[in-house]
């Protein structure tokens, strides 16, 4: 095996060009072995194989810095940096991240997994180098769906003052995770000539450019002559026009030709932007034919293609998008959005069934909210499903765009709790904390499949800004017959005992249920209410009841701080009541990679865990 030749950084480069062939498919089915085991990203991966052999194979590590957009395609950056034992733990917890992380090694630059960050984290590196007078190489690698976010661009347009190499590749391969969307994805189709007037461009600027002074004198007076040409024959002109050097497209497997233009590009003195065209799922037929099925896949049979476990309940999503199709049928203003996740939001059933009534904006986040803000504003009524962790980027819209008018913008807030193998990054815990605080927005959480329907009922019927937050789970369908209507701002008592109050939030009543039940068995009644409305939470229940008991118990999916038990315990304290609190909700940390299961556990909120500390209360036992 070459691949056993790679033992750490830089061993590529001992590898025979002859060898480069053999060495990318040995990667592949080493991708294709491991992730069919754990899961992950697998069609983004098996595309920029050669691209980062070509990048190995031109740069030095740790010195030279390469940072990777969202960072789901790095497994092969990985392998060829001495990580290949590790591949077993991806994304498990403990295990190695399905990201780059610079605690994970010093070949990887910065940490990622929101998209569109790469240029902007390369420019700012760029700028250390000048200042510090450094010689390091820097790349940014971005794919054609993150280059599609504001970020990006406000780093293009940042860059271009730039007097030193500073290499943006653009890795193309005509899908986000489903099809890209959007202008520039078009416009990136249309350049696919023009492979000789860069091959001329690099060549001779290159040759110039060792001619001391003169030499860089020809060099510019040609480009002045080119760039007055190249506006009818040059493709990249948009890039140009930004001051970034445009070279492409160049075939992102082939490592010979990639590695020649890259060393090239690193002697130039200014901006570049390489255009490589890939083939997302390259080299397994499966993910060749379905990249957006294997974009991020559970484990599965290498053999059919097949995941090894599907649930047979429906997710929160499924039941989300489900109700919204349904619902939009005798309702012609409603219309959705999605930012690139069609497929992961539920919302492409909704799509299937109304096309010119789902709009996918790309990975466009902060866009998205605005964009439905003018819709509201119009009199449509817009739902906006967006997972909570990508939705942080959209904080402003949602408080200047949204809510200070008070449109009536209803916001589907997936994966919202605990991701599980994903990790820091894409946790969706923060979203309560960072809604809590904005006037006139509404914030309701299920506790179950029926009640996420009856509550998209009353979104849909609302007048004014609106979120559901659900978690990343199948939709728990106990408690079937407590469902009532849903009145703004009130709770659901499921229970009434005595002495422990216990506030759940959505998900974590199906948690409570269980806890209520360990308690009985140790001759506790709790009072167990499901909280329905975090924002504007039922005071006026919470107030009569706080005084009949000793100890509030919160319960939530989501951060301590700035979240819903602290904003109920705060205001119960401010109005002078008195009782012990004892909150479930994660603590100041960022909580790494594990099952969700585990997430639960380790941050307290498993029905086990909180049952034995509040026994321990209950009790009288303050040791807890
Ligand atoms: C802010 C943000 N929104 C959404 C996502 C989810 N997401 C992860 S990868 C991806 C598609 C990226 O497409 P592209 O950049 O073309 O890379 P490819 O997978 O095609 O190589 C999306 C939408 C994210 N990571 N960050």
């Amino acid at each position: 095996m070459i691949l056993d030749r790679i033992d750490s950084e830089n061993d590529i480069k001992k590898i025979d060009p002859g060898e480069y062939d053999e060495l990318a498919a040995e990667i592949r089915s080493f991708l294709v072995d491991h992730v069919s085991e754990t899961g992950g990203h697998l069609a983004s991966n098996l595309g920029a194989v050669e691209l980062t052999m070509a990048l190995h194979l031109c740069m030095d590590f740790p010195k030279d810095k390469l940072i990777w957009d969202v960072g789901h395609q790095a497994y092969t950056h990985k392998l060829l940096t001495g990580r290949k034992e590790g591949f077993d733990t991806l994304r498990k917890e403990g295990g190695m991240s399905g990201f780059p992380k610079m605690s994970e090694s010093d070949a990887d630059a910065f940490d990622t997994g929101h998209s569109s960050t790469s240029i902007s984290a390369a420019l700012g590196y760029a700028e250390a180098r000048k200042l510090k007078g450094g010689s390091e190489k820097i790349v940014a690698v971005i794919g054609d769906g993150a280059f599609s976010n504001g970020m990006a661009f406000e780093a293009l347009n940042n860059m271009s003052h730039l007097k030193e190499n500073i290499i943006v590749i653009l890795n193309d391969n005509e899908m986000s995770i489903s099809h890209n969307v959007g202008a520039m994805s078009k416009y990136l189709n249309k350049i696919r000539l023009g492979s000789a007037y860069n091959g001329l461009k690099i060549g001779v600027e290159d040759a110039l450019m060792t001619i001391p002074i003169a030499g860089e004198k020809i060099a510019k007076k040609l480009k002045q002559t080119k760039d007055s040409m190249k506006q009818f024959v040059v493709p990249g002109k948009f890039f140009e026009d930004l001051g970034i050097s445009y070279i492409g497209p160049v075939n992102g497997h082939d490592v010979t030709e990639m590695v020649e233009t890259f060393s090239k590009a690193f002697k130039l003195k200014h901006p570049i932007l390489i255009h490589v065209k890939t083939k997302k799922g390259m080299g397994y037929s499966y993910a060749e034919k379905h990249p957006d099925y294997f974009h991020g896949i559970e484990p599965f049979d290498k053999k059919t293609g097949k995941v090894l476990s599907k649930p047979e309940v429906m997710s929160y999503s499924g039941i989300f998008a489900r109700k919204l199709t349904e619902m939009a049928a005798g309702n012609k203003s409603i219309v959705a959005v999605t930012a690139a996740m069609p497929d992961g939001t539920g919302l492409s059933r909704f799509g299937k069934a109304y096309p010119s009534r789902l709009f996918d904006v790309g990975i466009a986040e902060e866009h998205a909210v605005t964009f439905a803000a003018g819709m509201a504003a119009a009199g449509l009524t817009p739902v906006v499903a967006i997972y909570s962790s990508f939705l942080q980027r959209a904080y402003d819209q949602i408080l200047h765009d949204v809510c200070l008018m008070g449109l009536h913008v209803i916001f589907g807030i997936d994966r919202a709790g605990f991701v599980g193998s994903d990790g820091e990054t894409h946790q969706g815990l923060y979203d309560i904390s960072y809604l809590n605080g904005m006037p006139g927005m509404t914030i309701m959480a299920p506790k179950n499949r029926y009640e996420m329907s009856r509550m998209l009922e009353f979104a849909v019927d609302f007048d004014g800004p609106i979120a559901i937050r659900y978690p990343k789970d199948f939709a728990y369908y106990e408690l079937k017959n407590k469902i009532q209507y849903i009145e703004l701002g009130k709770s659901e008592v499921l229970e009434r005992g005595e002495r422990l109050l216990i506030l759940a939030v959505g998900s974590m009543v199906k948690e409570a249920v269980q806890v209520v039940e360990r308690l009985k068995e140790e001759g506790y009644a709790p009072t167990l209410i499901n909280v329905r409305f975090v924002k504007p939470f039922d005071i006026t229940l919470y107030r009569e009841l706080i005084s009949e008991h000793d100890i509030l118990c919160t319960m939530e999916e989501g951060m301590l701080n700035g979240g819903f038990g602290q904003t109920v315990s705060g205001t119960l304290l401010e109005e002078g009541y008195s009782f012990r609190w004892i909150p479930f909700a994660v603590k100041d940390i960022y909580v790494k990679q594990a099952t969700r299961a585990r997430q639960m556990e380790e941050n307290c909120l498993s029905p086990d865990t909180m049952s034995k500390v509040l026994i321990k209360a209950l009790k009288g036992n303050d040791n807890i």
